[in-house]
């Protein structure tokens, strides 16, 4: 008997505006995402100021599943998907961002979609913020910097829920709130914030407050998803990606701790609806007064999640530096590289035990049902013949998933599911790139955006189909 429950929710994640494109049909706005063109090998992806003629932007057309959406559900159903993860692009529900009436093309597209997916018994997954954010309201309001970018969120939720909750039961509202953290580089800060820098800025105090206003923007759609209907589940979606101390120096432990607080108590917000104290006492010490009123904080209390989605792909390893007496995290300056790990090409860290780590450091603090709703490796893939050897990836997805068990069955932790990222090979946030492939289907597509975007299943396509099967006892 498999130790994972009977209807436990095995499928793949994917974003809306990695994978969908038609960027501009259905009157879909114009989104962050839609202006920041591709990476290259030396280089991060450049945020435009609009988009600009001849540039590359891999996701207008990324691969086409607005088009193609039949087609591809159909090969997750093939793989036996009990759910699948996307998220709904809020610019094609509000274009700008700020009107009263969604865009009835919009949630038409979505309706359709969860219909298809319904069809074939594979329950929708719905993140609503996947590092996006009208363009529009970062050009009019100044993205999460504006307290206004409550309403417009509340709104934008709200729509949803209503209008599919019938179809949807788990929903998330940010993807990664915390990956804000990383503020020292310029994409994290603006795909999840629409903030960009200005000289002279603080970064840091920048972020503090636009995450502000995003939990509290969350905090008051849990508060009305439950009204509109009470089954309706919302989560928080965090990237776990646990810090360790390099060696049993104290102070290195000591740094591995405040970095684990830095990075996560986002999640002390979501799931205990108010700050830690070593938030409380950080900003004292900064002299950082957020804009924080009596009803936010009402409202944080509130608005606490039902259950905790996260994202695992690695760990990291810090160590303090002699000068940084207070232990301020900086990925910068005390990330070090783990001696006993391997790391892929893009040096993100193979390390399965982490997530079993992972999920019992948030167990320990949180006690709700967890959900991993990203987990994957990501590789370049050679087609032969057609064919897709990626044995690579299922080692990869292996070992991980037989550390989700020993979770569950030796921890006792309440999962949810497992949406491995991704469902098929889509366009990578990080590089803007086609090659940084993750999908249980490759896509036809190459860098330069050249290809017939024809999907091939791969042989970790046939592997998952039979670990679905078995409720994860066939590995
Ligand atoms: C997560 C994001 C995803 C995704 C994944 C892989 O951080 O939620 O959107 O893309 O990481 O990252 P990348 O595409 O940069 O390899």
């Amino acid at each position: 008997m498999s130790i994972l429950k009977k209807d436990f929710l095995w499928g793949g994640a994917v974003a809306a505006h990695q994978f969908e494109g038609g960027w501009k049909d259905g009157g879909k706005g114009i989104s962050v995402a839609d202006i920041m063109t591709a990476g290259s090998a030396t280089a991060n992806r450049n945020i435009t100021d609009g988009v600009v003629e001849g540039k590359n932007y891999p996701n207008h057309e990324a691969i086409d599943f607005y088009h193609n959406y039949k087609e591809d559900i159909k090969l997750f159903a093939e793989m036996g998907f009990k759910c699948f993860r996307t998220s709904i692009a809020w610019t094609r529900i509000f274009p700008n961002g700020d009107e009263k009436v969604p865009n009835e093309e919009g949630l038409k597209f979505y309706d359709e979609l969860f219909d298809e997916c319904l069809k074939y018994n594979i329950e929708p997954i719905v993140t609503l913020s996947h590092f996006e954010l009208p363009y529009y309201l970062i050009k009019k309001y100044g993205g999460w910097r504006n307290r206004k970018m409550i309403d417009f969120f509340v709104n934008f939720a709200d729509v949803c829920f209503k209008r599919f909750e019938n179809k949807v039961k788990y929903w998330m509202t940010f993807n990664e709130i915390n990956n804000q953290t990383g503020y020292n580089n310029e994409f994290c800060l603006f795909t999840n914030s629409g903030i960009k820098v200005q000289k002279g800025e603080n970064a840091e105090k920048e972020m503090y407050q636009a995450a502000h206003y995003e939990l509290v923007a969350s905090a008051i759609a849990v508060q009305h998803a439950h009204k509109i209907n009470k089954d309706l589940q919302i989560g928080c979606m965090i990237a776990m990606v646990p810090l360790y101390p390099l060696d049993s120096k104290p102070t290195n432990i000591m740094m591995a701790q405040k970095a684990m607080q830095k990075r996560y108590w986002f999640a002390n917000v979501h799931v205990d609806g108010e700050y830690p104290t070593f938030m409380k006492a950080f900003f004292a010490k900064k002299g950082y007064v957020p804009d924080i009123t009596t009803a936010d904080l009402m409202n944080l209390k509130n608005g606490t999640v039902d259950y905790l989605g996260f994202s695992y792909y690695m760990s990291k390893t810090v160590k303090a530096t002699t000068d940084n007496p207070d232990y301020e995290y900086d990925d910068l300056t005390n990330d070090v590289q783990n001696p006993f790990l391997k790391a892929s090409e893009w040096g993100w860290s193979v390390d399965p035990e982490g997530l079993r780590y992972g999920m019992n450091w948030f167990n320990d603090r949180f006690h709700l049902p967890q959900f991993i709703v990203e987990n994957g490796f990501g590789s370049r893939d050679v087609v032969e013949d057609g064919k897709i050897h990626d044995d690579y990836r299922i080692d990869y997805l292996r070992q991980h998933i037989v550390e989700m068990k020993k979770a569950v069955e030796e921890d006792g932790i309440d999962l949810l599911g497992y949406t491995p990222w991704s469902a098929i090979d889509i366009v990578s946030a990080g590089t803007g790139q086609m090659e940084k492939r993750y999908g249980f289907i490759y896509v036809d597509k190459d860098d330069e955006g050249k290809g017939t975007l024809k999907r091939l299943r791969k042989d970790s396509f046939y592997w998952y189909k039979k670990v679905i099967e078995s409720n994860g006892q066939e590995l």
